[in-house]
């Protein structure tokens, strides 16, 4: 069992905890439940294993984990506990980049879309398969239902309230001849309804590459929300109008930046490349972003009283971070902030705020290296109600589940 490693860090996360020591009479109301992750191996040896996506697929109510990878032909999926390989799909076009999953299969209610045959130097080589799957076995009969250059991360959303999803997909950049992953253009931000065809533009002109994409029910008015990140920075988009059929070209949006992210003179390397929507112990809202694209920073913002988003890095330094999640580990009601670095000796490392308010931030370590994550995600996957992580490593040919196995 891997014992907690706790330090403070990097050396502006030691003057952060400095700084907050003046305030320790307000931070200490809170019972620290320490952290701690047992690690099981889902699978080793795996060839270009990136992005990770968790459902149900055989209905037993226990979540599998579902791989995708940038160098295979077949994408698998892993059965909780024994985590025996199946085969989701076969035949696809390389790279397998994202997917978005909704429903429990069995159920009526299953939808799952991958996003292939991506190419992130080149934008005319991109394929941008969208491919459409309602259930999940050998009579499972994928097909593309549209094509998206580029298409790069997707979620289900009811973006229109009406209590069905929609597919929100966020392509990494537009036509242009910079590669993607380092584009300056525009880019389009979209919307479709699997397995329809159609395409609704709810931004046409993010600027720069947009790497990151999240939902969130940001002012609680019963419409799924966007948030993207990318050069551009950290936006939400809103939609407002649309008819209880669904007719999602009723829809019009409002985008609004939430931050301008990491600055640099740099064009590529401002911005901010992913964002989570946490919250802390009182249930005050934070972003937490990866800055900037494919960058190092690690940073958090708060809202200040004049309702502007201030920007802080807790920690810098990563090669690559990618693998990043959100949730509350510990059971105290805030959200702890997951990392991991997807190059150079890899990692996997956690932020706790041990008042739960933000002010102060430690970092312990999940696993030092044996795991370079793509992605990670959070779930609770025993079913003891505690949130567990499972991440998807590249240079490291693994998925790991991390059992959370702190007090609560
Ligand atoms: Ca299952
Ligand atoms: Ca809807
Ligand atoms: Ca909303
Ligand atoms: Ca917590």
């Amino acid at each position: 069992m891997r014992k907690r490693q706790r330090h403070n860090v990097s050396r502006l996360g030691a003057l952060v905890v400095a700084l907050s020591a003046a305030f320790s009479t307000q931070s200490c109301g809170h019972a620290e439940a320490p952290l701690q992750f047992r690690a099981q191996v889902i699978a080793a040896n795996v060839e270009g294993a990136y992005l990770t996506s968790i459902a149900d697929l055989n209905g037993d109510q226990k979540p599998d984990v579902i791989l995708l990878s940038i160098r295979s032909e077949q994408v698998f999926w892993y059965e909780n506990p024994s985590w025996r390989r199946h085969v989701l799909a076969s035949g696809i076009t390389l790279a397998a980049v994202g997917a978005a999953v909704e429903g429990t299969v069995g159920t009526g209610d299953f939808r799952l879309v991958l996003l292939t045959g991506f190419h992130r130097d080149a934008y005319e080589k991109n394929r941008g398969e969208l491919v459409y799957m309602d259930s999940v076995g050998p009579a499972s009969k994928p097909f593309i239902f549209a094509r998206e250059p580029a298409a790069h991360r997707a979620a289900f959303a009811d973006v229109d309230g009406n209590g069905t999803r929609e597919l929100v997909l966020a392509p990494i950049a537009g036509p242009g001849p910079e590669a993607p992953i380092a584009s300056l253009g525009n880019t389009p931000l979209l919307l479709f309804n699997p397995p329809g065809a159609e395409r609704y533009v709810i931004k046409p002109d993010l600027k720069g590459t947009v790497h990151g994409l999240t939902i969130v029910d940001w002012d609680g008015d019963g419409r799924d929300d966007v948030v993207t990140a990318g050069l551009g920075g950290i936006w939400l988009h809103r939609s407002r109008g649309g008819v209880p059929s669904g007719d999602l070209a009723a829809l019009t949006w409002q985008s609004v930046p939430l931050t301008p992210g990491r600055p640099s003179d740099d064009p590529l390397t401002r911005g901010a490349g992913d964002v989570r929507i946490g919250k802390f112990v009182d249930g005050t809202r934070f972003l937490a972003a990866i800055e900037s694209v494919h960058g190092g920073d690690v940073a958090v913002y708060t809202k200040d009283p004049a309702g502007h988003w201030v920007r802080r890095v807790i920690d810098r330094g990563y090669e690559l971070a990618h693998g990043f999640a959100l949730a509350d580990f510990d059971g105290d009601g805030g959200d702890e902030i997951v990392v991991s670095d997807s190059r150079g000796k890899g990692g996997v490392f956690i932020y706790d705020s041990p008042g739960g308010d933000g002010r102060e931030w430690q970092r312990s370590t999940i696993d030092e290296t044996d795991m370079a994550a793509g992605a990670c995600e959070a779930r609770d996957m025993t079913g003891d109600n505690r949130v567990d992580l499972v991440c998807a490593g590249f240079p490291t040919r693994n998925v790991k589940l991390y059992v959370n196995e702190g007090e609560h």
